[in-house]
């Protein structure tokens, strides 16, 4: 089996490509510093256990109960941390379709009743994150989608959930331009969304449930 390790995902776009909404070096920190953080956490817990270096990164995530003891926290934390920059990086874009299209908006229509219904209830979820955490958008197992919010670095995925998208809420993602505004940092996010990947993620969500 293939070794292993876990690499820092380049951005798809430029670090000042999201300006005006999301500034250039707080793109820089969070993804060369924070995030990149996480992947080398995750490699260096890890090293000592070549034989999970096989596994996935949703796998060492859903089932970190199965490491060993001493490498369950920081392999969990690390893992979360790593698969949730990813999905926000790539949930991003400045010349990505902004508002839902295709399957996805006949589903969000169906379940939030239109695309606003959705922006106010994702934006309260969002809001109510106490103190560092997600808020996500997902295909539920009965395939209906649901907004939920986590703490930290956790994901969904232990709930059996299938992410289509995220907002990165703890305060280094927003604060040295919006400083304590959480809520303007959330409007401008939504002007930087990129509901082409959410599509993507929706039908391999979809297929994924159909098979199991
Ligand atoms: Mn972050």
């Amino acid at each position: 089996m293939e070794q292993n390790t876990f690499n820092v995902m380049p951005l798809a776009y430029g670090y000042d490509a999201l300006e005006p909404y999301i500034d250039s070096l707080t793109m820089q920190i969070h993804h060369d510093k924070h995030y990149a953080t996480y992947v080398s956490n995750l490699n260096k817990a890890l090293s000592k256990y070549p034989e999970y270096q096989t596994w996935s990164l949703e796998k060492l995530i859903k089932d970190s109960n199965w490491l060993p003891k001493e490498i369950q926290t920081p392999v969990k934390n690390n893992a979360g941390g790593v698969y949730n920059h990813q999905l926000y990086f790539m949930g991003m874009s400045p010349n990505g379709n902004h508002e839902p299209v295709g399957e996805l908006k006949d589903s969000i229509d169906r379940d939030f009743n239109d695309f606003d219904g959705f922006k106010k209830l994702f934006k309260e979820a969002a809001l109510g994150v106490f103190g560092s955490g997600y808020a996500w958008l997902v295909l539920d197992y009965d395939k209906t989608l649901r907004i939920v919010t986590t703490s930290n670095q956790d994901t969904p995925l232990n709930a059996d959930m299938c992410p289509l998208i995220l907002i990165d809420v703890w305060e280094h993602a927003y604060y040295l331009k919006h400083h304590n505004l959480r809520t303007d940092y959330i409007d401008d996010w939504f002007n930087v969304v990129d509901f082409k990947t959410a599509e993507k993620l929706y039908e391999d969500c979809l297929a994924e449930h159909t098979e199991s």
